[in-house]
């Protein structure tokens, strides 16, 4: 049997460097955000330095679980990890033990864009109708929702900034490449963030 990619549906097809924009715009300032492997925290870099950002390298599937240990760790702080579609696929189960905890200060963004972009724009599950929403609502995110377009985005993260979470939000993205490329050097992206978050002199 052979399957066949879904084609596009009501989401608006968004763009993701914009979209990361819109989403630091809204930060007030302790706000920590991880931008999972390539492109989410490429763009992440490339919409303004923070030391509350932290820039993920080499393993996918992580923002949500780092930013989930922030979050239990810190929890008078706002924590949104920022992760690609494929990345979140390889690491589905994280979504069940979030909604397990129910971090009041935690909100997902995943940036679907249908492919595994960065090697070469292999479909990845949610190409072939895996859809993210009705995964988070079903292991137990209540506040998860699709943003439809541009303005909606705006709104949800306000939402999830000024109420109890967990959220999550997913958007659908176009193939355009990121903006920029984040330095190359774990010990001090892994620094800057432990000072951000005031954890280290
Ligand atoms: C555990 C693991 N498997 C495979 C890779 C190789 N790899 C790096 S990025 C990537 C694709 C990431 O896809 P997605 O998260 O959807 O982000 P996009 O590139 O579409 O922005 C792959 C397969 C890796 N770095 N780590």
């Amino acid at each position: 049997m052979t399957t066949t990619p879904v084609g596009s549906n009501e989401q608006k097809i968004m763009n993701r460097a914009d979209l990361t924009q819109r989403l630091v715009a809204r930060l007030k300032h302790d706000e920590a955000v991880v931008g999972g492997i390539g492109n989410t925290n490429f763009d992440l870099w490339a919409a303004g330095r923070r030391p509350q950002n932290f820039y993920m390298l080499g393993s996918m599937g992580l923002a949500c679980p780092i930013a989930l240990g922030v979050a239990l760790a810190q929890p008078e702080r706002r924590v949104i990890a920022l992760e690609g579609d494929g990345s979140l696929l390889m690491q589905l189960g994280v979504l069940a033990t979030i909604a397990t905890l129910q971090p009041k200060n935690l909100t997902i963004v995943v940036m679907d864009n249908r492919t595994y972009q960065i090697t070469g724009s292999q479909p990845t599950a949610s190409a072939y109708g895996a859809d993210f929403v009705t995964i988070a609502r079903g292991t137990g995110i209540k506040r998860s929702d699709w943003a439809l377009d541009e303005a909606m985005f705006e709104r949800l993260i306000e939402r999830a900034l000024a109420n109890d979470g967990p959220s999550f939000i997913a958007a659908r993205i176009d193939d355009k490449p990121a903006t920029a490329t984040t330095e190359r050097d774990p010990a001090l992206i892994r620094d800057r963030f432990m000072r951000g978050l005031g954890v280290k002199q």
